[in-house]
Formats: structure tokens, sequence, C-alpha cells
């Protein structure tokens, strides 16, 4: 998930795969899963890295009812210790949210919880954070009244939040862009104009990778200068080596193929 800094990735909430999983949604990287056994083996690896990370990980069990239910990320917005519990923008997946609703609830025990409401939507993987600034897409499955409740919170803790219109053939912010650390972003050629993100606080900036590795865009950035990366996209690999960063690829082919990413699949809390 990608609305924590570095320093606050010690714990992370997964969700198994169901066997349903050959029915979840897919309209931009992926044209549906095949494969459940090599999709649990790849997430699997996923958690087993996070562990070896230093990262405590906790997994829920998996949900028949809801074949997208191990994207957790699109579930919960966790910023500072609060938690927004969004409703999620496609209706597939609104029911996914209890289970996980009420584990943060017990494991934040004290934490702000705020519900949206009415006709507010957002998904948490249109959420991007870049030290202490905050970036929203503006996607098919989160809207304005959303991203205003969301500018709530965050203007009540300080935080400014820039709002970015994502083009129809991706899926949400996350999907194209990440922070592999708290001063880089990475995004993709052909999808946002050069000045999307807006001026950068000093020492931050965008590096801009090739279209055709899209996918691999999106990373998790631990600490102690690690950083996931999905296994196949060379040039994404030779600038975060560039960047000093430890390299740790993983093979995600069967998540991709359900259009979820390496941070679709975690939230950090
Ligand atoms: C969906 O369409 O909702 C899922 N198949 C993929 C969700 C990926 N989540 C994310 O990018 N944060």
């Amino acid at each position: 998930m990608a609305t924590v800094r570095l320093d606050q990735k010690q714990r992370a909430l997964i969700r198994a795969i169901p066997d349903s999983y050959h029915s979840a949604l897919a309209n931009f990287f992926g044209s549906g899963p095949k494969d459940i056994e090599l999709a649990r083996k790849q997430h699997s690896d996923y958690k087993n890295t996070l562990e070896d990370a230093g990262i405590s990980v906790v997994m829920l069990d998996a949900d028949e009812n809801h074949p997208d239910c191990l994207f957790v990320e699109d579930q919960a917005v966790i910023i500072d210790g609060r938690v927004l519990l969004p409703v999620p923008g496609h209706p597939s997946r609104v029911n996914e949210q209890p289970p996980i609703s009420n584990f943060l609830v017990t494991e934040m025990g004290g934490a702000q919880v705020c519900r949206m409401s009415g006709d507010a939507r957002m998904d948490g993987g249109d959420i991007l954070r870049l030290g202490d600034l905050f970036f929203v897409g503006r996607s098919t499955r989160t809207n304005d009244l959303g991203i205003e409740e969301l500018r709530d919170l965050l203007s009540h803790l300080g935080h400014e939040l820039r709002v970015i219109d994502i083009p129809e053939h991706a899926l949400h912010l996350t999907s194209i862009a990440s922070t592999p650390t708290d001063e880089v972003i990475l995004a993709p050629e052909g999808y946002l104009p050069k000045d999307a993100f807006g001026e950068l606080p000093e020492g931050s900036r965008v590096i801009w990778m090739p279209e055709e590795e899209t996918y691999g865009c999106n990373t998790i950035g631990l600490p102690g200068g690690k950083v996931l990366v999905a296994k196949g996209y060379p040039t994404v690999e030779k600038t975060l080596i560039e960047l000093g960063l430890d390299i740790i690829t993983l093979d995600f082919s069967e998540i991709r193929a359900a259009d979820g990413s390496l941070t679709c699949c975690s939230l950090f809390y």
C-alpha cells in the first residue's frame, strides 16, 4: 500500500486467494487468472519476502464470494495511524471490506476510523504518498466526493493532496506509479502529462520509465534500502539499483493476470 512512509512499514495485512480467483476482474494488464496454484505460490513468495525484510505479516482468510479479495490495498486507507474506510468503486468489491475493517479496528485499538458514505467512492489503490505529500487518482473507481473526504482527513493531519486524472487505459494511480523511496516517484511514459505531480519538495523527483515497463513501475519500498519489484522490467531494475537500492524481484504474473500489482496485495498498518 502506498499511504505510509518507509519508516511506518512494520506490520502488513494480506488476504488469501480464493478458489473463485479465476473470476476476478481483469480489464487492464491481464486477461484473467488461469493458474490459481501458481497465483498462490507467487502470493506466498510475496508474504515470505515481506517477512524476510522484517515486516510482521498477518493473512486473513479468503472470501469465496469475492474473487478480488486478495487486493486489500483498495479496502482501507491508513494514514499516520488513522483509518479511512472507503466505499470501493466497483460494486462487486464493496462487501469485501468487513473482515478487513474489523481486523484493523481491533489491531489498531484506539485509532480514529472514518467511514465513507453516500455517493463517495474510492479505491485505496488510487492514493500515493511521497513523504508527507499525497496524490489521489480521479479514476473509474474514485470520484470527486471520495476525494473530498480524503482531503478532509489529510487537511486535519496537515498534509497536502493533489489530484491526478487517471487515463481510461489505467485502473488506479498505483497501477502506474509508486514511491520506491520517500523522495522518488516512478511512473511510465504515455499515461500522465509530465507536470502531473506538480512541483515536488526539494530533493524529490519523478523518474519516467518506458511505457512497456508500466507494470514494473509499481514497487514497494521497504526499510533498510530494500525494494520489491516485479520480475521482467529491466529498466526499472537498473534505475532502482542506480538509486542505491537493494532490489528483490518477484514473479507476479498470475496476480497481474487480474490487474493486481505488488502494492495491491498488502496494507501496512
Ligand atoms: C480490480 O479490478 O479491482 C482487481 N481485479 C484488481 C485490483 C488491483 N488493485 C490495485 O490496483 N490497488
